[in-house]
């Protein structure tokens, strides 16, 4: 099973709706293997979005992220990038349709108050910056077919 990292931004308790995001997730049938609700610091903002340093919106990007404490977790499931990005929606505000999380729940693309890593290399670079391996905790679904 594929697994990809899932950060719930500042805006998402600050709004007091992690419970409505997180249950998307879990409506979908992706499984929760790691979580935890942290405040970041700058170096590891700044690793985890490292690719965009030098682009006008990293600064404030990176101020947003560290506004308030984070959910961050690793969920489990077939395709769980792919799977996981299409309930997120795209980046940009303009492109994320109703029903996504982003089309729902942001009015500006900065604060897209989620984020989901984009490919299998970037969950794994991703989960490792986030998370120790004795932070998991694996489950099993006994006999449940439907995920
Ligand atoms: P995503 O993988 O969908 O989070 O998108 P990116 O890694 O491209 O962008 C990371 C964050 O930078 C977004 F969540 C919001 C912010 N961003 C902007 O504010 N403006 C942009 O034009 C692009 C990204």
């Amino acid at each position: 099973m594929e697994q990809t990292f899932v950060m719930l931004k500042p805006g998402v308790l600050q709004r007091r709706i992690a419970g409505e995001v997180l249950g998307r997730f879990e409506r979908k049938g992706l499984k929760i293997i790691a979580l935890k609700l942290l405040r970041l610091d700058r170096k590891l903002v700044e690793a985890h979005y490292a690719e965009h340093r030098g682009r006008d919106f990293y600064e404030k990007l990176v101020e947003y992220t560290l506004s308030g404490p984070v959910i961050a977790m690793v969920l489990e499931g077939e395709d769980a990038v792919a799977v996981v990005r299409k309930l997120t929606g795209p980046t940009s505000l303009l492109e994320a349709p109703a029903g996504t999380i982003r089309g729902d729940y942001a009015a500006k693309t900065r604060l897209n108050i989620v984020h989901a890593s984009d490919s299998p290399a970037g969950a794994e670079r991703e989960i490792a910056l986030f998370f120790c391996p004795d932070e998991f905790c694996p489950w099993e679904d006994g006999n449940a077919p439907w995920f």
